[in-house]
């Protein structure tokens, strides 16, 4: 198996799928991942990380397979006893992965950085791969609509992804640091590659492209730098990438995302289901990859991750 280290930046529920592919073929010395944290909320006085939950559920077994998001084999205790003293339980929490929610309360208020917290969090779940936040911090993806700025969890659950989307802000990005964990990996001479997980691009990704920097460090990366399309034969597989696409008036296409990483991105990998894209995605003089990218199994996930693995090792660097 292929030598070096990688990034896999992921966000959000498919993102997850991929990780759990690429920690099943990459050690933790040799995979690390950069999280999205503008999902992040407090709510009941908690603070919420959604994607860093959904990444490390995932990674331990724990994650309730049907949602995506949240932990398996929950009870609902607290939610119920919640409603009945009237509090708002628009916002899922199941008794386990409320007690996730309060111990990071706790160890932030302690004064931990989010990066600290989550790593003790990740080892408590036995969890090996290092995970970390892309900034220590807060940064909060806005959601633009025809009816005002909604915060992403009022949009994408409060709201069921409703209101039409006229853009994104990330409040916060502005002035946010990337982590230093993420810059020294990604400094390493052994790196062999960086992965952008099949996540949506808009709320998953960009936050953090959005890290000033960012972009600019992964254009000049000294390996490849290759993403895994979220769209595939014209919809996105889970959530409302597509549904944002059409109201951007972009295509909804795995064309229409190459575009959107296409300033640093060596290399795509695309569905065999959208092998007709070739022609115009060859135009855009980055590396493309036809493969399976619909993952529903465990061996669909590690397929693809090595498929990602090999595919680095095979550009031109
Ligand atoms: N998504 C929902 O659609 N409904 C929920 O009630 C919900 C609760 C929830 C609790 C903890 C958590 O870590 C994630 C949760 N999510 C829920 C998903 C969350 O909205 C994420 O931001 C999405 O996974 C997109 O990244």
């Amino acid at each position: 198996m292929s030598t070096g280290r990688y990034l896999a930046i992921t966000g959000g529920v498919g993102g997850a799928k991929l990780a759990l592919g690429l920690s099943k073929i990459l050690p933790p010395e040799q995979l690390a991942f950069a999280v999205n944290t503008g999902d992040d909320f407090r709510h009941l006085g908690l603070l919420i990380s959604p994607d860093i939950d959904t990444l490390m559920y995932t990674l331990s077994g724990d994650n309730n397979t049907e949602t995506g998001w949240g932990r398996k084999g929950e009870s609902w205790q607290f939610m119920d006893a919640l409603a009945q003293l009237g509090g708002e339980t628009w916002f899922q929490l199941g008794d386990k992965d409320l007690a996730l929610h309060v111990e990071r309360t706790r160890r932030l208020a302690a004064g931990e950085s989010l990066t600290r917290c989550t790593s003790a969090l990740a080892a408590s779940l036995g969890i090996a791969h290092p995970i970390w936040p892309m900034s220590d911090d807060s940064v909060s993806t806005q959601v633009l609509t025809a009816g005002g700025p909604l915060a992403f969890q009022h949009y994408f659950v409060r709201d069921k992804c409703v209101p039409v989307v006229t853009g994104f802000a990330f409040q916060g990005s502005g002035n946010a640091r990337i982590n230093l964990e993420i810059l020294h990996w990604l400094d390493q001479p052994d790196l062999a590659g960086v992965i952008l997980c099949p996540s949506n691009p808009f709320v998953s990704i960009d936050p953090l492209l959005s890290l000033p920097g960012m972009r600019e460090r992964l254009a000049r990366c000294e390996a490849p730098v290759i993403a895994v399309s979220p769209i595939v034969a014209g919809a996105a597989i889970k959530g409302p990438a597509a549904k944002m696409m059409h109201e951007l008036s972009l295509p909804v296409s795995a064309t229409a995302v190459l575009r959107h990483y296409a300033d640093f991105l060596d290399g795509f990998i695309v569905d065999e289901r959208d092998s007709e894209l070739q022609a115009e995605l060859d135009s855009s003089g980055v590396a493309i990859k036809n493969a399976q990218t619909v993952m529903d199994s465990l061996e669909d996930r590690v397929a693809l991750a090595r498929v990602c693995v090999e595919f680095c090792a095979s550009l031109p660097f």
